[in-house]
């Protein structure tokens, strides 16, 4: 840590540094100053998820410049470069890049109020309509096929060969639920071969901690984690809102009896996201937007069911159980969802005619 900090231009001396939030990718620490009222966020990423970092650090980059020459006024945590310029520290074969901690901020973990569902979606729709107008050009995938469900369900079909037989055979009847959804992989597929479907600059991990509140008034301030802000298409932005921002319990609950859609929070993030994004959104993405709910709660209990067969290789788990209680936490409230079709393709129509 001292050397790192060194890296960025701090004298370590001064500093006390503690892990910091709930992530299950990257390790993330705050540095706080002994003698003054500075605070930085240090991150080290995970190189097995993020094998070119140097990518994240240019997506980051470029859009950290168009937004502050097109939209100045907008919050957007930038990257601190060390020292020698660069935009990540690399330490023992490790990278390692710092940003300010954005003051009287907070985050949570599971929404308890329709308005926070509306704030932290408002803040994703600023996001992505400041964003509109941002070339492409040379933006990369930091992890590709991260969305890609139809690469994820093939993930999938080979863990039930190359995986841990006893746990195959135990596990039965979630993987029928996910093989009964199969059809889910056709939708997909066909938004993405729809030429008139647009690529956007989309955050892709729009998860209910990756919102900054701000400590005294509890409005949005920023959204934070930009590792996977990479093109992508709307679906995974509006998706994992829904599956995150719509249930009162976290995808680490065995709650499972309180694991539902609740229909106001859903009302409450459309309204908060379409604030922003109705008069961008596209016809071919109006068409789509029930779909992004039941895309991105399948695509995360399907992740987290294979990662279970491969004996938990990308999740860090507590206990044995720990991803197979996510995938039957995310499938019960796929099955919520779905059984409330009707009240929620009603609700999103309410919000973009
Ligand atoms: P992970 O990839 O591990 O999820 P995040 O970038 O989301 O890492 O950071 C973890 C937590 O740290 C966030 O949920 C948020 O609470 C807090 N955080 C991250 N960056 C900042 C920042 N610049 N200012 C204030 N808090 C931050
Ligand atoms: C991971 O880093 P974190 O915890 O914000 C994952 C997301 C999942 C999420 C599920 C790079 O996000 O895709 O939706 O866990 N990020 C990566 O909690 O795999
Ligand atoms: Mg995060």
């Amino acid at each position: 840590m001292e050397h790192i900090s060194k890296l960025f231009g701090l004298e370590p001396d001064n500093y006390s540094f503690k892990p910091f939030g709930s992530g299950h990718i990257n390790a993330t620490f705050l540095l706080e100053s002994i003698s003054e009222n500075k605070r930085f966020v240090l991150q080290k990423i995970n190189i097995n998820v993020f094998k070119k970092p140097e990518i994240i650090a240019k997506n980051v980059g470029n859009t950290s410049d168009f937004l502050a020459k097109n939209h100045p006024e907008y919050l957007f945590i930038h990257q601190i470069n060390t020292i020698n310029g660069e935009d990540l520290a690399f330490v023992d074969g490790e990278y390692w890049r710092m940003s300010p901690f954005i003051p009287n901020s907070y985050s949570i973990n599971s929404v308890s109020e329709p308005q926070m569902a509306y704030e932290a979606a408002k803040a994703f729709g600023l996001l992505t309509k400041n964003l509109h107008y941002l070339p492409l050009e040379g933006m990369q995938a930091s992890i590709p096929g991260f969305h890609d469900l139809a690469w994820r369900y093939q993930q999938f079909e080979e863990s039930l060969i190359n995986g841990n037989q006893n746990r195959i055979k135990e596990v039965a009847q979630e993987i029928e639920f996910i093989k009964s959804q199969r059809h889910l992989v056709e939708i997909y597929q066909n938004i993405i071969q729809n030429p008139d479907y647009p690529t956007r600059m989309i955050h892709h991990d729009t998860k209910i901690n990756n919102v900054l509140f701000d400590k005294t008034t509890h409005k949005s301030l920023c959204v934070c984690d930009l590792d996977t802000l990479m093109p992508g298409k709307i679906i995974s932005d509006i998706g994992d809102m829904v599956r995150t921002y719509t249930c009162e319990e976290s995808e680490e609950s065995i709650e499972f009896d309180k694991i539902e859609v609740r229909t106001e929070y859903f009302e409450a993030l459309m309204n908060g996201y379409f604030s922003q994004m109705k008069s961008l959104i596209s016809p071919a993405e109006k068409e789509n937007l029930f779909f992004a709910g039941p895309f991105m709660i399948y695509m995360q209990g399907l992740r987290f069911l294979t990662d279970y067969l491969n004996n938990d290789i990308y999740y860090p788990v507590k206990f044995p159980e720990h991803n197979l209680n996510r995938a039957k936490n995310q499938r019960i409230l796929l099955e919520d969802f779905l059984s409330k079709a009707f009240e929620l393709m009603t609700i999103i129509k309410k919000n973009i005619d």
